[in-house]
């Protein structure tokens, strides 16, 4: 057995990779970390993450960032659940799904939303920037709602696209979007992955609502 550890919050994107370590059933150790604004992260994790974000994997001590990486190593200890896709066409959908969530919609549309001054030093235009980046994520939210049909995004089949996407609808609620009105296939699809028993589990483990209701 390898030994794992996932650094995360709760949350956060590490969602996505938390239930996937759920999903293959292996032990692991799940490090709480904050990296809200203005925490204090520890000196530990620095050295082990100098970009200072969460998800952090380490592999029998080889340590790993970024969701599409860290889905990848952990879908390489389950071979057999083809958790990065099937078929050599289902595996570049996944890799196309999880760079555009990890780059676009996460990158772009949240990161500019939560952290305008990543994206100018000028605080002046920052109520600006993030009524941009409200419009890259709602621009998102419909790219993925007309890809949508059914329980699963890639090939029939449960993959780490599933979990990401779990994570970007509970920030729609999170933001104020009305999610159900507005995106009825994304919604039943995130329903529809809450009575999945890893993703149970691990929103429980979170402590996260697995109604889905808006935040009030
Ligand atoms: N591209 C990175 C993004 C990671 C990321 O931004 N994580 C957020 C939590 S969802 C974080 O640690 N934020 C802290 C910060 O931005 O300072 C990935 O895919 O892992």
């Amino acid at each position: 057995m390898p030994n794992i550890k996932l650094w995360l919050s709760y949350g956060a994107c590490s969602l996505a990779p938390h239930i996937l370590l759920h999903e293959i059933g292996m032990p692991f150790e799940a490090v709480v970390t904050s990296v809200s604004e203005g925490a204090n992260l520890t000196d530990t994790f620095v050295r082990l993450n100098p970009k200072k974000r969460v998800p952090v994997l380490s592999l029998d001590g080889e340590i790993i960032t970024e969701v599409p990486a860290i889905a990848t190593a952990i879908s390489s200890l389950a071979p057999q659940r083809h958790l990065m896709g099937r078929t050599p066409l289902d595996q570049a959908r996944v890799y196309e799904w999880m760079n555009w969530l990890s780059g676009t919609l996460h990158g772009q549309g949240f990161g500019c939303l939560w952290r305008p001054q990543r994206f100018s030093d000028d605080p002046g235009i920052f109520d600006r920037l993030q009524t941009k980046a409200k419009t890259t994520i709602a621009d998102c939210f419909q790219t993925i709602e007309g890809k949508l049909s059914g329980p699963y995004s890639t090939g029939g089949a449960f993959t780490a696209v599933d979990p990401f996407l779990l994570v970007f609808y509970r920030w729609g609620n999170n933001i104020g979007f009305d999610m159900s009105a507005t995106y009825p296939k994304y919604t039943a699809f995130a329903r529809g992955l809450v009575d999945r028993a890893s993703v149970a589990a691990t929103l429980a483990a979170e402590g996260l609502d697995p109604s889905l209701k808006p935040a009030s």
